[in-house]
C-alpha cells in the first residue's frame, strides 16, 4: 500500500509575508493547529457563501442556489423558493441586511462605550483619563450646538472645558437611543447634495440603535419581502454606522487620546523582543490599552519586570487596537488579523490581552500549547477554555491595567523553549488623520484640501483610492492588498488605508516616504516627494474609515471636483474582506457615493437580480455601487477606469494626458543626450 500522502500544505502558498510563512512553518513543526489547517479541512459551504441559504425560521434551513442555464432544447429550471415562498432575492437580501446589522452593531456599540467613558471623564469620574484635544472638543461642540461661551455683552465668558464636555456627552449619548430626527454628523457633515439625496430617499438615519433594530425586525420571518425595500433600510443602517457610530468613536477617541499626527513606528512580528516581557494588545477599543500603555512605562512596573529577569516591557498591537496605539503613541504593531495565532507561536508572548472583535476562539488552544496567558477584558467577550478574565472598569482603569501588566510579567519566567521571533519588521510613518492631511497640504492657517484637488485637476494625481479591510484565510494573506495597492500607485492613484490593509502595506514598506519613488507613477511620486509623505496614507483603525469620509467631503468642499462625493475621481476596496463590519463599511461607502469593489467572494451572488441591483442599479440612486473582482490587479484597473470616468465627467481628463505627455517629452529630451 502506498504511503499516506502528507496532508501538510506549503506555508509559502498561504501568505506573501515572510514572517508569517516562517511562523506557519514553526507551527507545523510543533504540531500546533492554525486557521490554515482548519481551512484546508473545511471548505466553505457553497450555498451559504452565495447568501442562498435561509435559516431564519425552523421550517428551514431553505436552500435556493442559482440554477444552471438550460442547454438548447432543454426546459429552463426555475430557482427554488423557500418553504414560505421567499424568493432568492428576498433570502439573499435578508442575509446581506443581517450582515450590515452585525457590522453596524459592532461599530455603534464600540462607539457607545467610548461615549460613556467620555461622559465619565467630563464629570471627573474616570481617573487617569483626560480631555486631550480641546480643539477637536470645540469642533464637536459646534456640531452639536453646545455653546462655547455664556453670558452676553461685557459679561460674556468662555465656558469651562468640563461644562462643555458634560453637555456634549449628554447630547451624543442621546443619539444612540434617539427615535426621531436625524443623526447630527449625517445631517451636517457630508456635502449638501448628499444630505438632500438621503433625505429625499428616506434613508437619513434617525438614531444609532433604531436602524439596526428595525432592520433585524424587517428581516424576521415573514416581514419585509421586497428586496429594494430591504436594501433601503440597509442603507439607512450603514449610514448610521459610517456617519454615526464610527464617526462618533473616531472623534471622541481623538478628543480623549489625542488626534493622530505623523509618527514613526515599526511593524511585523519582529517587533517582539526575546529579553522583554511581551504583551500583545489585540482587539479594537483603545480605552483600556491607553492605560496599559501608561502602566507599562511606570518605573515600579519596569523594576518589577527587571526583578523577574526581563529587560523591560514591550507592548505590541494586533488588529485595530494596533492601529490605535501605533497612530497615537508609535507603539509597534505585531501584525494583522491572520497573525494572531502566530504571535503566540513565537513562544515569546507573555500575555495576549483582548477586548472585542476579530479575536479567534482558537487563541485559547494555541495559548495552551505555550505559556501565554490569554486575558479577556470585556464583559461582552469571554473566551472558553483556560483564559483569564480581568474586566475593564473605567473607574479603576489604571489599577486594572497595572494588574494585567503584572500578570504578564509574572508569566515571563514560565517561558518554555524554543522561542523563535522572526527577524522581520519594517519602519512606517503613520498618523494621517483627516486634520493632519489638511495641515500637511496647506499649513495650519491656509490648511485646505485644495492643494490635493489642484494636483488631481492638474493630473499629477489621477485619483484617490481607499484600500481597507481584513485578511481572509481563503486568500493568500496580504497578497491582494499589496497587488492592488501597487497597481494603483503605479497609475498615480494615492491610496488611503485603514485596518488590516494598512498593516499589510506597512509590512511591505509602503508606509514610508521612500516608497514614492519605488512604486509610484511619475506624477504621484513628484507630489509625495514635494510634500514629504508616503504614497500610502495610514488613516487608522476600521472605525477610522470615517476619516476617509471626512477627507472625501473636504475634497468636495475645497472646490473644483464637483459637488458631491460621487463626483470625485475616487474608489474604495476591501480585497481580503471577511467580517460583517466590512460589509457595513462597504455599504456606507456605496451609500456615500463611492464605487466599492470587494475581493474573495460576495455574499449575494445567490441572486443574480439582487446582485445586479447592488452592482449596477444603485449607481443611479446613490451614485455609488458595489462590485466583486477576484483578481486584485484587475480590481485596481476597474477602480482606475471608474476614476477616469469621473475625471472625464469633470472635464479634467485632458489635463492628465498633458501631464503624461510632459513626462514623456522630458524623458525623450533626456534620452536625446542633454546631459546635466
Ligand atoms: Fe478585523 Fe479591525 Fe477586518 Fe482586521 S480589518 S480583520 S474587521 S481587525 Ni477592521
Ligand atoms: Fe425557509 Fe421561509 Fe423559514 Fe427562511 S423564513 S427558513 S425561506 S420557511
Amino acid at each position: 500500500m502506498a504511503e499516506k500522502e502528507s496532508k501538510t500544505f506549503d506555508p509559502a502558498t498561504k501568505s506573501v509575508d515572510l514572517a508569517t510563512v516562517e511562523m506557519i512553518k514553526k507551527a507545523q513543526a510543533a504540531g500546533v493547529e492554525t486557521i490554515w489547517d482548519r481551512a484546508d479541512k473545511m471548505k466553505p459551504c457553497p450555498i451559504g457563501a452565495e447568501g442562498a441559504c435561509c435559516r431564519i425560521c425552523s421550517q428551514g434551513p431553505c436552500r435556493v442556489p442559482p440554477v444552471k442555464k438550460a442547454k438548447e432544447g432543454e426546459e429552463q429550471k426555475k430557482q427554488a423558493v423557500g418553504l414560505c415562498g421567499a424568493t432568492a432575492e428576498t433570502i439573499v437580501a435578508r442575509n446581506f441586511a443581517r450582515m450590515v446589522c452585525g457590522g453596524a452593531a459592532a461599530h455603534n456599540d464600540h462607539s457607545r462605550g467610548v461615549a460613556k467613558l467620555f461622559k465619565e471623564v467630563a464629570h471627573g469620574k474616570a481617573p487617569g483619563y483626560k480631555i486631550k484635544d480641546i480643539r477637536k472638543l470645540k469642533q464637536l461642540a459646534r456640531d452639536y450646538d453646545v455653546p462655547l461661551t455664556e453670558g452676553e455683552g461685557d459679561d460674556k465668558k468662555s465656558r469651562s472645558t468640563e461644562v462643555i464636555a458634560q453637555e456634549l456627552a449628554d447630547k451624543i449619548l442621546v443619539e444612540f437611543g434617539q427615535q426621531d430626527g436625524e443623526l447630527v454628523f449625517a445631517a451636517k457633515r457630508p456635502p449638501k447634495k448628499r444630505i438632500e439625496l438621503w433625505r429625499n430617499l428616506g434613508v437619513m438615519p434617525r438614531g444609532c440603535d433604531i436602524e439596526i433594530v428595525e432592520l433585524m425586525h424587517r428581516t424576521h420571518m415573514g416581514v419585509d419581502q421586497e428586496y429594494h425595500n430591504i436594501l433601503k433600510q440597509c442603507t439607512r443602517t450603514a449610514i448610521s454606522d459610517g456617519w454615526g457610530g464610527s464617526m462618533i468613536s473616531t472623534d471622541l477617541q481623538d478628543v480623549l487620546f489625542g488626534c493622530p499626527v505623523p509618527v514613526s513606528g515599526e511593524i511585523n512580528l519582529g517587533v517582539l523582543k526575546e529579553d522583554h516581557v511581551n504583551i500583545i494588545i489585540h482587539g479594537h477599543e483603545p480605552v483600556l490599552p491607553e492605560m496599559i500603555y501608561v502602566a507599562s512605562q511606570e518605573p515600579e512596573i519596569v523594576q518589577y519586570a527587571q526583578n523577574k529577569g526581563a529587560k523591560g516591557v514591550q507592548l505590541a498591537g494586533m488588529c485595530c487596537s494596533a492601529n490605535e496605539l501605533l497612530m497615537r503613541h508609535g507603539i509597534p504593531t505585531a501584525g494583522n488579523y491572520l497573525q494572531q495565532e502566530l504571535a503566540i507561536i513565537t513562544g515569546a508572548v507573555d500575555a495576549m490581552v483582548v477586548d472585542v472583535q476579530c479575536e479567534m476562539q482558537s487563541l485559547a488552544n494555541v495559548a495552551k500549547c505555550y505559556h501565554t496567558k490569554l486575558i479577556t477584558t470585556d464583559p461582552r467577550a469571554r473566551i472558553e477554555g483556560e483564559t483569564m478574565h480581568i474586566p475593564m472598569d473605567e473607574h479603576h482603569a489604571i489599577e486594572i491595567a497595572r494588574q494585567i501588566v503584572r500578570e504578564a510579567i509574572d508569566n515571563f519566567p514560565n517561558r518554555r523553549a524554543p522561542v523563535l521571533i522572526p527577524d522581520i519588521k519594517y519602519p512606517t510613518v503613520v498618523g494621517f488623520s483627516y486634520e493632519t492631511i489638511q495641515y500637511l497640504l496647506g499649513g495650519s492657517i491656509r490648511g485646505s484640501y485644495y492643494t490635493l484637488n489642484d494636483n488631481i485637476i492638474g493630473g499629477r494625481v489621477r485619483g484617490v483610492a481607499g484600500v481597507v479591510g481584513c485578511n481572509n484565510c481563503r486568500t493568500p494573506h496580504d497578497s491582494a492588498h499589496l497587488a492592488m495597492t501597487k497597481e494603483l500607485l503605479k497609475n498615480d492613484v494615492i491610496v488611503l488605508v485603514t485596518g488590516c490593509s494598512a498593516m499589510a502595506a506597512g509590512k511591505e514598506g509602503l508606509l514610508t516616504p521612500e516608497a514614492a519613488v519605488k512604486y509610484c507613477g511619475p506624477g504621484l511620486a513628484e507630489v509625495c516627494e514635494t510634500v514629504g509623505i508616503p504614497p500610502v496614507l495610514h488613516m487608522g483603525s476600521c472605525v477610522d474609515n470615517s476619516r476617509i469620509l471626512m477627507a472625501a467631503t473636504a475634497c468636495v468642499k475645497a472646490g473644483g471636483l464637483g459637488s458631491d462625493i460621487s463626483d470625485l475621481p475616487a474608489a474604495g476596496a476591501a480585497p481580503e474582506w471577511m467580517s460583517e463590519k466590512a460589509i457595513s463599511i462597504g455599504h456606507y461607502f456605496v451609500s456615500s457615493g463611492v464605487y466599492t469593489v470587494f475581493g474573495g467572494s460576495f455574499p449575494t451572488t445567490g441572486s443574480a437580480l439582487f446582485t445586479d441591483y447592488l452592482f449596477r442599479g444603485l449607481e443611479e440612486e446613490l451614485g455609488g455601487m458595489w462590485d466583486l473582482e477576484l483578481d486584485p490587479v484587475l480590481a485596481a484597473k476597474k477602480m482606475i477606469a471608474h476614476i477616469d470616468k469621473k475625471r472625464a465627467a469633470l472635464g479634467i481628463d485632458k489635463a492628465r494626458e498633458r501631464v503624461l505627455f510632459d513626462m514623456e517629452m522630458r524623458r525623450e529630451m533626456q534620452a536625446g543626450g542633454s546631459e546635466e
